[in-house]
C-alpha cells in the first residue's frame, strides 16, 4: 500500500518531534518543515531515535513562497500546523512578529491548501491560552475567548480562520484546543522544564537557587506524547471539528515545584508572600527558589482547567500520564542528561 504523506510544520519542536515519531510508527512518510536553525542539533529527534527516518525541508511560516513550494513538491494527505512563536512571555516583547507567524502563518497555509490541494486534511495547533481568564471553572470547546497576550490573540485569529475555511470552502480543517502539555523534550524557557532542570542542577550542586515569576498561576498539565495521538485522531474522523485535549486537573506552579522536589528527595518549606516568597531546603536551610519580578507578565492567565469529554466521547482519547508521573519523567531525564 502507498504510504500516506504528512507535513509537520514546526516538526523540530516538542510536539512536532513526538508527532513525527507517532506517524512514523503508523508508517507515514513524514516531512518536517522548519527553519534550518531550529534543527541545528536535532536533539529531540536524536532522543527519539527518528532523525534518519524523516525528510527535512527548509521553510518559514512568514514566507508564503516557501509554503507554496512545499505543496508543489509533495502531495500531502495530512498537514499539521505546529509551527509558531509559542512562548507567551516573548509575545509581549515581539508582538508584531508573533502575529505574523502565529496568526498569519496559519492563514498562509490555508490559502495555499485552498489553491493547490483542497482535499488535504489540516490540523491547527490552537491553545487554551485563547480562553484566558474564564468566568467558568472548567473550560470546553464553547468557552468564551478572552485572550490575555499577543500570542493568545494571534492563536484566536488562526483558530477562527481555520473554522472560516472549513465553513467557507468545505475544507477538512480541525483545531485542537490543547491545554499545556510538557515532557522531557519541552523547551527550557517554559516553566515546567525550567523547574525540573533547575532543581536537578541544585540537587547536583551545579547551581544554588532558581528564580521564578508567578507561583500562583494554575495550569492543566498533561504529557505531550499523549496529546499528539489526539491530534492524529482528529484527522481520522468523518467530519472535521474542534476538540479540547486536557487532563481535567489543575495545579499551581508552586505545586509543580513540590512534585519535582519530592522526586528529587529535597525537603522544602515555603516562607513569605508575594515577591518575598522563598523556598528553603529544610536540610541545609539554604534558599533554593526566589521570585524575580522580571518573570511576571504584563497580563496573566490565572487558572486553566480543561474539559476533554468531547474528545473522550468522539475520539476515544484520554490522557494517560498525569502530573505526578509527568514531573517524575522530566526530573529523571534531566538528572540523566546532567550527569552525562
Ligand atoms: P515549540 O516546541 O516551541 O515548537 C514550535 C516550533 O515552531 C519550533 O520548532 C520553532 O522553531 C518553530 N517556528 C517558530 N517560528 C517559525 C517560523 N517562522 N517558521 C517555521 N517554524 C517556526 O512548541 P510546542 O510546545 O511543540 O507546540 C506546538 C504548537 O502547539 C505551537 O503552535 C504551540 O503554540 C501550540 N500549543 C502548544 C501547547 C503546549 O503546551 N506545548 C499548548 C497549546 C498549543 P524555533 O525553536 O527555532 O523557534
Ligand atoms: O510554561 P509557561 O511559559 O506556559 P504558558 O504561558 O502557559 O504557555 C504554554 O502553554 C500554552 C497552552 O495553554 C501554549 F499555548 C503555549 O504555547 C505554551 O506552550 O508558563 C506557565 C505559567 C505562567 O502563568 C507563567 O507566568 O507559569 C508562570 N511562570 C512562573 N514563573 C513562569 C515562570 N513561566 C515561565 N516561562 N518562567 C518562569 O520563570
Amino acid at each position: 500500500m502507498k504510504k500516506k504523506i504528512a507535513l509537520i510544520t514546526g516538526g523540530s519542536g516538542q510536539d512536532g518531534s513526538y508527532l513525527s515519531s507517532f506517524l512514523l510508527k503508523k508508517k507515514y512518510k513524514v516531512i518536517v518543515a522548519d527553519r534550518r536553525n531550529s534543527r541545528s542539533d536535532n536533539w529531540r529527534h536524536k532522543y527519539l531515535g527518528i532523525e534518519d527516518h524523516l525528510i527535512y525541508e527548509d521553510f518559514d511560516l512568514s514566507d508564503f513562497d516557501s509554503i507554496f513550494r512545499l505543496f508543489k513538491k509533495y502531495k500531502f494527505h495530512e498537514v499539521y500546523n505546529l509551527a509558531a512563536q509559542s512562548f507567551v512571555k516573548s509575545s509581549f516583547e515581539t508582538p508584531i512578529s508573533t502575529a505574523n507567524v502565529t496568526a498569519l502563518g496559519a492563514l498562509r497555509i490555508l490559502e495555499v491548501i485552498r489553491i493547490t490541494q483542497k482535499n488535504v486534511k489540516f490540523y491547527q495547533a490552537s491553545s487554551s491560552e485563547m480562553i484566558g481568564n474564564s468566568s467558568s471553572k472548567i473550560q470546553n470547546e464553547n468557552a468564551f475567548l478572552n485572550p490575555r497576550s499577543p500570542y493568545a490573540i494571534s492563536k484566536v485569529f488562526s483558530h477562527n480562520i481555520t473554522k472560516n475555511y472549513r465553513d467557507s470552502y468545505s475544507m477538512f480543517a480541525c483545531s485542537g484546543i490543547l491545554f499545556n502539555h510538557e515532557s522531557p523534550l519541552r523547551g527550557e524557557e517554559f516553566v515546567t522544564r525550567k523547574i525540573s532542570k533547575g532543581l536537578c542542577e541544585i540537587k547536583l550542586k551545579k547551581r544554588e537557587f532558581l528564580e521564578l515569576g508567578n507561583l500562583d498561576s494554575k495550569r492543566d498539565w498533561g504529557f505531550a506524547g499523549d496529546y499528539v495521538e489526539g491530534m492524529w485522531k482528529m484527522l481520522q474522523q468523518k467530519k472535521p471539528d474542534d476538540y479540547v485535549l486536557a487532563t481535567n486537573k489543575s495545579y499551581s506552579v508552586r505545586q509543580f515545584v513540590n512534585f519535582c522536589c519530592k522526586h528529587l528527595d529535597i525537603n522544602i518549606q515555603w516562607r513569605g508572600k508575594g515577591k518575598n516568597e522563598k523556598a528553603f531546603n529544610v536540610k541545609n536551610k539554604k534558599v533554593i527558589i526566589k521570585i524575580n519580578p522580571k518573570y511576571y507578565r504584563p497580563t496573566e492567565v490565572d487558572t486553566l482547567l480543561g474539559d476533554f469529554s468531547k474528545a473522550k466521547k468522539i475520539l476515544n482519547w484520554k490522557p494517560k500520564v498525569l502530573i505526578e508521573d509527568l514531573s517524575k519523567m522530566m526530573v529523571e531525564e534531566d538528572l540523566k542528561r546532567l550527569k552525562k
